[in-house]
């Protein structure tokens, strides 16, 4: 038994994020999680709302409440559809909470006390209207370059081109309008990660069993980038991390808030100490997990991320990590993703296109956008969400695959036998092959899913569904039942029993379906098979009482598609 850390990338809490986010993340995190409790391990898996940042301020601002009490809200919204889409977290944490406001300040002070930090002054944006630094993307103006009207302080959306905000012509600020901008002296705390290269270029190079996709970011960053600059840490904002040195006041710094990227990924350390404060068990608990000095040097710790996120995980927090010169748990694998589109286009927050997480859970229970999503997973190049596909997916694998299987073997049993499991007699050479087949499948769907390999994992799962399906179709207890009901009650015993071992396989992908399939068997063993798969094929007995469960998955009718496609086709309601 090893124990795992999972963490996922915390979502932003300025919206509802849309199911692209969802893939990318927090869901294969939660596959992972599952599957590797139900092996008996023990897991400890956290993720959180990110609040910080100027983001979450003009989010609360638009919606006319203190960024506070926005938060709070919308950290409860985000809970609540986490918790519909099955996410089984141990801990749903906030990155504005105490223990990682004390934990954030705690590493600037020991990144300063090795010297790592340094002031630098900077000449910013300053709006007088606003009475705030803006950041480089809020402001607007013409774009020197091309002349499109709309260009932001870091970048002009037409032209790509790379821009600094006094380049724009007749500068504004995004958030008020206002041309009342002056240029102001501030200053800042750098990160000096420039310093943290050769640790870092090393550590990176020892993690040679990392996906492609990770450490090809990585290192672009670490060489050919300029992903090592030293970092402002600190920003002119009123929400935030309030900046101190440990637990002393900062000189210089008063009124400055830690960057947002600066306080998130140390949330990932945080929650783990929320995690224990919520219940008051003492800090060794979550410690453990953490503190290679205090037990966690045998913990596997995993981050789930897409892939726009890789940089700060592979350079930045492990920077900071390393610089405090303190025995935190580095990360040991990061499965980083690609991006999910949306009906040939993007998915976008900002336009309103795609499916918003509770929009999903509107119209179809978790288990469907599940099994599309993981068994979609961009993992080797972006994918795209159509109507269509997901529409055939589900249609054909958890309809006409699982759940039909699930719905003829109850419903025949039933029909031939009443609700108890028959006896019947010994297998024969059909079912040897079966359990044979499954076996090989089982340790392939074991060996995938460790690997973090989601659509083959998916793929697999599939198969075993289908090896069932295919069994019982040549099995045909239906016409066994008139010369030999023995042997049709043998097939039946043994199929009655393959959708007990499907509620458990699947668990990790449909929990929902899974735990309504165990429940019709009537049987709350949800282990999961050993090397022996004809011991896991006799958990139900003869004699044990099932039930036939209601429709495990409707078909998604082309009326249905047509409608949600044009529902979701551009500016959300
Ligand atoms: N909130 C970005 C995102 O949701 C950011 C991740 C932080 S992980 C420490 O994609
Ligand atoms: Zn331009």
């Amino acid at each position: 038994m090893a124990r795992i850390l999972i963490t996922s990338a915390i979502p932003y809490i300025n919206g509802i994020k849309h199911l692209g986010n969802l893939v990318g993340s927090q869901l294969p995190a939660d596959l992972y999680a599952r599957f590797m409790r139900a092996r008996g391990h023990e897991v400890l898996f956290l993720c959180a709302t990110d609040e910080h940042g100027t983001p979450a301020e003009l989010a609360a601002a638009k919606a006319g409440k203190p960024v506070a009490e926005f938060c709070a809200e919308m950290h409860q919204v985000q809970a609540a559809i986490a918790k519909g889409f099955g996410l089984s977290f141990d801990h749903f944490g906030r990155s504005s909470s105490p223990e990682n406001r004390a934990l954030t300040q705690h590493f600037a002070g020991r990144l300063a006390d090795a010297g790592l930090i340094e002031e630098v002054s900077e000449r910013q944006v300053y709006s007088n209207a606003d009475k705030r630094f803006l950041p480089d993307r809020y402001i607007e103006g013409t774009c020197p370059n091309c002349g499109y009207d709309k260009a932001r302080g870091d970048q002009c959306e037409n032209c790509t081109k790379q821009l600094d905000p006094t380049d724009l012509i007749d500068p504004r600020s995004a958030i008020s309008g206002s041309t009342d901008l002056e240029v102001r002296e501030t200053k800042h705390l750098y990160l000096r990660q420039s310093a943290l290269r050769r640790d870092l270029d090393a550590w990176i190079d020892s993690k040679t069993d990392w996906p492609v996709l990770t450490t090809s970011i990585a290192k672009k960053w670490l060489h050919d980038g300029d992903g090592l600059r030293d970092r402002g840490i600190t920003r002119d904002l009123s929400w935030g991390v309030p900046v101190k040195k440990g637990t002393e006041p900062w000189p210089g710094m008063e009124g400055k808030v830690f960057y947002v990227w600066f306080d998130a990924p140390i949330e990932y350390i945080a929650a783990a100490n929320e995690w224990t404060n919520a219940r008051g068990a003492p800090d060794a608990e979550w410690e453990r997990w953490w503190r290679t000095d205090k037990g966690a040097e045998d913990v596997r710790y995993i981050q789930f991320m897409g892939k726009d996120n890789v940089p700060f995980h592979t350079l930045s927090f492990p920077a900071t990590i390393m610089g405090s010169g303190e025995p935190w748990k580095l990360v040991d694998y990061i499965k980083s993703f690609n991006f999910l589109n949306y009906d040939g286009g993007q998915f976008s927050t900002s336009q309103g296109r795609g499916i918003f997480q509770d929009q999903a859970l509107e119209i179809l229970p978790a288990d469907y956008w599940r099994w599309w999503l993981l068994s979609h997973a961009p993992e080797n190049s972006d994918a795209e969400f159509t109507w269509e596909n997901f529409q055939a997916s589900v249609n054909k694998d958890l309809a006409d695959v699982l759940g039909n299987f699930v719905s003829r073997v109850t419903k025949f049993a039933r029909s031939k036998f009443g609700e108890t499991v028959p006896e019947g007699g010994a297998f024969g050479p059909a079912e040897e092959a079966l359990i044979a087949e499954l076996s090989r499948r089982l340790q392939t769907y074991q060996d995938l899913m460790e690997a973090m390999e989601i659509r083959k994992s998916a793929a697999e799962l599939r198969a075993i569904w289908v090896a069932g399906n295919e069994y019982l179709q040549s099995a045909a207890p239906w016409s066994v039942y008139k010369t030999d009901p023995d042997a049709a009650a043998a097939i039946i015993r043994l199929s009655l029993n393959l959708v007990a071992l499907y509620a458990v396989l699947s668990a990790p992908f449909i929990p929902d379906a899974s735990a309504r399939m165990l429940k019709a068997m009537g049987t709350s063993d949800d282990s999961w098979p050993g090397d022996d798969l004809g011991q896991a094929l006799a958990r139900l007995g003869p004699g044990d009482a099932f039930e036939v469960p209601e429709v495990l998955f409707a078909k998604i009718t082309d009326e249905q598609r047509e409608d949600w496609q044009e529902r979701f086709a551009g500016q959300r309601g």
